[in-house]
């Protein structure tokens, strides 16, 4: 079910549901031409979530910024494509919550192992605000961090489950987010992970 939970901020409960063993195939699929990696912020923290991405773009962060890249410091090669399904699925969710017309040209893949995290944050590397973000949960449960447009407001905090889908935009698309620790457990499709795609339209 559709669970609005601010303006601009859709929860699409079990959305990925009818698909997840697909979904989780093509995520292996593209993990396995650019492996998931730790990154370093640019203050030189190791972040606990491993990242890859598909697509045209690539979310990348090292001791020089956070960036969008064309290729994968990591093998010198071009981003995987993204799989038509997982574009397929992105449009169809940003539709159904009021987005009609996203094409998205980055996904980043999240994987959170347990104890994994993502402190709060607003993403702003995208140069146009004015699309939305749609991120899908796969495997293991973690608790959403749902903060406002100052890193100081409150948090409201939301439970993200296996097929879950969120999309997010319009006057909510600045909202500062995180991800709290990945409590231990094993998922029957995906084993001690959590895996999160956000599509985005980079650039
Ligand atoms: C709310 N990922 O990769 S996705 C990220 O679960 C990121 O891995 C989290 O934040 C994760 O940048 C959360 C949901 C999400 C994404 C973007 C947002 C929520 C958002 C942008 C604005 C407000
Ligand atoms: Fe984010």
């Amino acid at each position: 079910w559709a669970e609005r939970l601010s303006a601009g901020a859709v929860l699409l409960h079990g959305w990925a549901l009818p698909q997840d063993a697909e979904l989780c195939a093509e995520v292996d699929a593209v993990i396995g031409q650019a492996p998931l990696r730790g990154m370093e912020t640019p203050g030189g923290q190791s972040m606990s979530v491993a990242t890859s991405s598909c697509g045209d773009w690539g979310w990348v962060s090292d001791r020089g910024g956070y960036r969008y890249s064309a290729s994968d410091p990591q093998t010198g090669q071009a981003w995987p494509r993204m799989p038509a399904r997982l574009l397929r699925l992105a449009g169809d969710a940003a539709a159904a919550a009021g987005f009609p017309g996203f094409a998205p040209d980055a996904c980043l893949i999240n994987c959170y192992q347990p104890g994994a995290r993502m402190g709060l944050h607003q993403d702003k590397d995208e140069r146009d605000f004015s699309a939305p973000i749609v991120s899908v949960s796969l495997g293991l449960p973690a608790v959403f961090l749902l903060g406002g447009l100052r890193r100081a407001d409150r948090a409201l905090k939301i439970a993200l489950e296996h097929g879950d889908v969120l999309v997010w935009g319009g006057e909510d698309r600045m909202r500062f987010h995180g991800v709290q620790p990945v409590k231990p457990g094993v998922h029957p499709l995906l084993g001690a992970r959590r895996l999160n795609l956000t599509f985005r339209k980079a650039r």
